[in-house]
């Protein structure tokens, strides 16, 4: 087991991870910028080392002041997070070559996956249900009409090196391709480096829905339910929740055992997260993530498994927690982002937390570093806090998450607690009946009324 483990990271999940590297008894190195000085994390870690000033690619994107950092504490493992470089696979890389442990998977399987035409033409070889679409990158000269055509308008045209919704151009008509094929391209190139495209049937009102899977990277792959993530706002989740309202038990091992084996085969290492669109009863993969992600709590309180303990645990050569047999789904979940934002333009709101009073109460989790008095910085995301909320079922998870939301106080700075307030108390959140673009028409029509 590891004896100190550096978070490269801040916030909530900096937080998160310093909790169960102190439940296994290891001890913790802080990194942080001059902008995260009086950070929570900070404060509760055994050593701390300021790495840079508050830009991102000055402090926690700095790879040599991390590894410096390592080599001041002796920290022999570090852990990601997720953003940053938690999927950046020459940092995996590098940490090996100076002998440091980087708590994730293999960077082989950190460089496929984050190449979206190279993950889908491996999740297809390991018999995952992928969409529609060209084998492989499409030029604008190559006969993509034909490909089109073959699919069936509307297509979207999406990057290879995209990816959460970047790089993404839909043609409704044979007409519409061409300039979607020309106009990704140059934005691929632009903004990653590679104009490399692929062609997929555009799905039009589908589900996000999501795998939680754990790898002992030596054959051994459990599932652990999943997690519906179709209310998003620009790409950015904002309600999460566990089990989706619209899978049954069958639906979740039928999808959950395919994708278990496929991670078998792969020999994945650590969590991952398989991301698919829903619709008419099918899935179809789009994304595979090589990280723990913002959203991890929700299987964890369906679950009773901690995501990030046995991350640790499986990094440092242990062994599965439980057999798939022994994974049982209980009750429901659900994770709500409260932001840093004004909630209806979504406008940044930093500034100094004058009152603070997180919700308690049974079944109820604050994932928060955030405390009375602390100033949210301009430089990073507008995370306050997750509330996160189970229940015995989803109508009393609801409720629960109803009264935990009307309980809880943020002054001083705009949050997006309105917003939950709202969808709570929104027939068509309540039925568990939305999709993709749901929560965007929704805004849509607030700003209208
Ligand atoms: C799609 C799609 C429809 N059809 N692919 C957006 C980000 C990235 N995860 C993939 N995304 C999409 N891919 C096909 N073939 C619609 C989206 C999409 C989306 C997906 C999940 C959650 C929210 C979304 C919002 C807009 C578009």
């Amino acid at each position: 087991m590891f004896d100190k483990i550096l978070i490269a990271n801040r916030g909530e999940i900096a937080l998160r991870i310093l909790r169960a590297c102190k439940e296994l008894g290891i001890s913790t190195v802080a990194v942080h910028s001059t902008a995260d000085a009086d950070a929570m994390h900070v404060r509760l870690a055994d050593e701390s080392v300021c790495i840079g000033p508050p830009p991102s690619k000055d402090s926690y994107l700095n790879i040599p002041a991390l590894l410096a950092a390592c080599e001041i504490t002796g920290a022999d493992a570090v852990h990601p997070g997720y953003g940053f470089l938690s999927e950046n696979a020459r940092f995996a890389e590098i940490l090996a070559d100076h002998n440091l442990h980087f708590i994730g998977p293999k960077a082989e399987h950190i460089r496929l996956m984050g190449d979206k035409i190279e993950a889908k033409k491996t999740a297809k070889r390991l018999g995952i249900p992928v969409v529609p679409g060209s084998d492989g990158a499409v030029t604008p000269d190559q006969d993509a009409m034909a490909i089109a055509r073959a699919i069936g308008f509307p297509v979207l045209v999406k990057a290879a090196a995209g990816g959460g919704g970047r790089g993404m151009k839909v043609a409704h008509t044979e007409a519409d391709l061409q300039l979607a094929l020309t106009t990704a391209a140059n934005e691929a190139k632009s903004a990653f480096g590679d104009a490399s495209v692929y062609l997929e049937k555009y799905l039009q009102k589908p589900r996000h829905i999501e795998i939680q899977v754990l790898g002992d990277g030596r054959g051994g792959a459990i599932h652990l339910g999943e997690r519906d993530c179709s209310l998003q706002r620009r790409h950015q989740k904002v309600w999460e929740e566990g089990p989706s309202p619209v899978l049954d038990a069958a639906a979740r091992a039928k999808i959950g055992n395919t994708v278990a084996k496929a991670m078998q085969e792969l020999k994945y290492i650590g969590v991952g997260t398989i991301e698919f669109l829903y619709e008419d009863g099918e899935f179809y993969f789009i994304e595979m993530n090589t990280r723990i992600q913002v959203e991890h709590p929700v299987t964890e309180m369906i679950t009773g498994i901690d995501l990030v303990l046995e991350q640790i645990r499986i990094a440092a050569g242990g062994d599965l927690p439980m057999a798939q047999d022994a994974v049982t789904i209980n009750g429901h979940s659900i994770e709500c982002r409260v932001n840093a934002e004004n909630p209806v333009s979504f406008r940044p709101s930093p500034g100094k937390i004058l009152q603070y009073h997180p919700p308690g109460g049974l079944g109820v989790r604050i994932d928060s570093a955030v405390y009375q008095g602390y100033v949210i910085p301009p430089y990073y995301d507008s995370l306050v806090g997750k509330l996160i909320v189970h229940g015995k079922s989803r109508v009393e998870c609801l409720m629960r998450l109803r009264r935990a939301l009307d309980e809880m106080v943020v002054d001083g700075i705009e949050t997006t607690l309105p917003l939950f307030r709202a969808l709570v108390r929104e027939p068509a959140i309540i039925d568990g009946d939305y999709h993709i673009h749901w929560l965007e028409q929704y805004l849509a029509g607030q700003k209208a009324d």
